[in-house]
Order: C-alpha cells, then sequence, then structure tokens
C-alpha cells in the first residue's frame, strides 16, 4: 500500500550575505514523505524566489499533481515537472529505495564575510582541505580584490571559491584581478560567472589567468557539458536544476569531461541540505560542495545537519502545516 504526505513550512532566515540585494527574511517550502511497504522517504521542495522560474503554489500544485498519479500507480516522467518539484520527489523515491547513502560530505567551501579574525580562526579549524567562498561584484571590484588577496596572503593553503552571479563588466572584473598578486592566482579554484555574459566571462579569464566556473550558464536551456580553456568546475543547485537522476547525469559528463562538479545550496533546509551532502558524497566525494548555508536559518528541519546545534523543529511546530491531499 502507498501512503503519501505533503507539509508546507516556513523558517525564519537572513539570506543577506548570500542572496544580497534580493534578501529573504523567510525560507518557504514543501515536505513530501512517501510511505511503501514499510519504507518511508522523504524529499524537500523548495523553489528559491527570484532564481527559481516556478512559484512555491505552482510547486504544491504539481506535487499534489504527481502525488495522486503515483497512489494510483501510475508513473510520471520526472523530467515533466518543475526543477524544485523533480528535485524533491526523486530525493524521496531514493530514499524509498534505498539509492541515497547515509554517508554525507559535511565539508563545505566556508562562506567568507564578517569578522577577518573570526573567519581565519573558522578557516585556520578546518582539518584537511581548506575552502573558502568569497561573494564579490557587489562593491567595489577594487575592494573585492585587495580582500580576496589578503585572505590568500594570510592563509598560505587556502584554496579560495569567488562568485560574482554575472556581476562585472570585463572592465571592472578586469580592475578586481589587479589586485590579485599572481603567485596567488592559482589558489583561486574559480569565479563563478564573473562577467555579465558567459564570452565576457571567457574573455576575462583569458586575460586575467584565473580560472573559471559555470553557475547561472548551466540552467540555461541550451547548456552542455563542456571543457574549454580556463574553465574548472560547473556548479550544480539541484532544486534549480531538477531531479537527483538529472543532476547526476550532469555530474558524470563534468567527470568525463575533466571538470569538477560542485553541488550547491538553494538555502534548502537541513532536510534538503543533508540529501545534498548525501548526494556530494555518493557521487563528487574528492569535491567540497557548496553547502554553507544551514547558519542563515534560525531552525533545522526534521534532521540534524553533522553537529549542528541550531534547534530542530519538527512536525508539530508552528512553522509546520500538514497539505490536505
Ligand atoms: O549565487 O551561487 C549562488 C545560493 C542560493 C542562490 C544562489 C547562490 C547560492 C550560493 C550557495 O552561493 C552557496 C555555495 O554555492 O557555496
Ligand atoms: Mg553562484
Amino acid at each position: 500500500m502507498r501512503k503519501a504526505q505533503l507539509y508546507r513550512y516556513q523558517i525564519p532566515v537572513e539570506t543577506g550575505v548570500i542572496l544580497r540585494n534580493r534578501r529573504l527574511k523567510q525560507r518557504e517550502g514543501l515536505l513530501i514523505k512517501l510511505a511503501e511497504a514499510d519504507q518511508i522517504g522523504w524529499g524537500e521542495i523548495a523553489p528559491l524566489p527570484e532564481f527559481s522560474l516556478e512559484t512555491l503554489e505552482e510547486a504544491e500544485t504539481q506535487a499534489k499533481h504527481w502525488i495522486e498519479k503515483w497512489l494510483n500507480q501510475q508513473p510520471d516522467n520526472l523530467e515533466n515537472y518543475a526543477p524544485s518539484v523533480a528535485f524533491g520527489v526523486s530525493c524521496a523515491l531514493a530514499e524509498l529505495h534505498h539509492e541515497l547513502g547515509e554517508a554525507a560530505n559535511y565539508r563545505a567551501a566556508v562562506l567568507c564575510y564578517g569578522d577577518p579574525d573570526e573567519l581565519y580562526a573558522e578557516l585556520n579549524a578546518l582539518d584537511g582541505e581548506k575552502v573558502g567562498k568569497m561573494k564579490v561584484g557587489l562593491y567595489e571590484a577594487n575592494r573585492d580584490g585587495l580582500i580576496a588577496n589578503m585572505l590568500l596572503e594570510a592563509l598560505p593553503d587556502l584554496k579560495l571559491r569567488l562568485d560574482a552571479n554575472r556581476g562585472w563588466s570585463l572592465q571592472k572584473a578586469a580592475k578586481f584581478a589587479e589586485k590579485i598578486a599572481n603567485e596567488h592566482k592559482k589558489r583561486i579554484q574559480f569565479i563563478e560567472e564573473p562577467c555579465q555574459t558567459p564570452e565576457l566571462s571567457r574573455q576575462f579569464a583569458q586575460a586575467s589567468g584565473i580560472a573559471i566556473a559555470w553557475d547561472e550558464t548551466v540552467r540555461e536551456s541550451d547548456f552542455l557539458v563542456k571543457n574549454e580553456p580556463n574553465l574548472t568546475a560547473i556548479v550544480i543547485k539541484p532544486t534549480l536544476v531538477g531531479s537527483l537522476q538529472k543532476c547526476i547525469g550532469l555530474i558524470e559528463q563534468a567527470h568525463q569531461q575533466g571538470l569538477m562538479a560542485v553541488i550547491s545550496s538553494s538555502i534548502e533546509s537541513s532536510l534538503g541540505l543533508t540529501q545534498l551532502a548525501r548526494l556530494a558524497q555518493q557521487y563528487t566525494p574528492q569535491t567540497t560542495p557548496g553547502l554553507d548555508t544551514l547558519e542563515l536559518m534560525q531552525y533545522q528541519l526534521l534532521r540534524c545537519w553533522n553537529h549542528s546545534n541550531l534547534p530542530i523543529i519538527h512536525l508539530d511546530s508552528p512553522f509546520v502545516q500538514e497539505i490536505v491531499l
């Protein structure tokens, strides 16, 4: 016998560090629970405003539609659903069928912001590979360059990722690169989408000798995974991309092309985030994922992220409501 339940949640959040001029005060989403033959599987469906094309209401309608078919033993192709729905449902199915390993990669690229002394302490405390991630492109390009160079100078074993979200003109990107000492450039693993277009980003990489990665570009409809000069990685945000199967396909293509695939957060709750950490452990074990977003939230949801001591809310919380199917 199959059983399904759907819940809606709202968690207070402060996304300023990541979304900057597109701040969110509350993260909302759906949880789907599937049960069959004594097994259960959970998934999170949480379209990210300003990034996802579907709204939460549309996602809810689609999720209900998928559930109805599933309960009636009518398999439906997840590729016909919005990415957040396809991702959440595929996670619930994968848990049900024991296809998502329990082991998780909790080593996340540490978001670099705020007080430099606290940041040095946090990065120094990491054992193994030290990877930091810094958002750039919002303030002066000069200033971004100075800070990135200072971090690389202060921490000789730091590898740095930067993310400009297509914020720079070629001239501004060049101003940034001027501030990075040549000997530090190779410790910049990549800058995600430095310039307004992929073509300008390619020109920037060529001129500066700093590697780039695709993030926004991965989600364009005509995107094909292809290695090219100065490209080191593609960033995969499953909530914005689609089903686990689709994400795994992209990861495999990236690896075949000699590129890193970086599993990254779309600011999911601890439930979705731990599933992303499991996906990363299973399919990109050599690559530090971009999942350092739990601390933006005031609570965890149902499951605990590693040793986090943020309070956990459960289904009986006022922040969670069951949706009548
Ligand atoms: O710009 O990569 C982004 C999260 C939500 C929406 C957009 C972005 C992000 C992140 C996640 O930066 C953290 C990471 O990738 O390390
Ligand atoms: Mg990015």
